[in-house]
């Protein structure tokens, strides 16, 4: 039988162990520069250019693409900056999270 499913401690362990993963998803639009994005991506997501080209092309061509995995609460955070470091500057850029399966 499974140790988890009678040992509480074993339970909690397990749940430490296996943080709740989120994506970051990058959302087209129509307005906000190509070369924006991918400073974006770079600067908040530590892509180099290439990475930051290609993710930023899959979304403009897709309509979405995932950026990254992260811990829900770090995800949210990254996810928060960019849209709002776009959003100062006047782009409706976003970035949004969802659960990873
Ligand atoms: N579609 C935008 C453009 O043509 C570029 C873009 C790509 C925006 C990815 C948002 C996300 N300027």
């Amino acid at each position: 039988m499974s140790d988890t499913a009678l040992n509480p401690r074993t339970k909690i362990l397990a749940k430490i162990q296996r943080p709740h993963l989120h994506k970051v998803i990058l959302v087209n639009d129509d307005y906000t520069p190509r070369e924006f994005v991918v400073q974006i991506l770079k600067g908040e997501f530590r892509m180099n250019e290439s990475q930051a080209y290609r993710v930023m092309l899959t979304a403009h061509q897709k309509g979405v693409c995932v950026v990254a995995v992260f811990a829900k609460d770090i995800a949210e955070t990254k996810a928060t900056r960019a849209t709002d470091a776009a959003r100062s500057l006047g782009y409706p850029l976003l970035f949004t999270t969802e659960p990873e399966e």
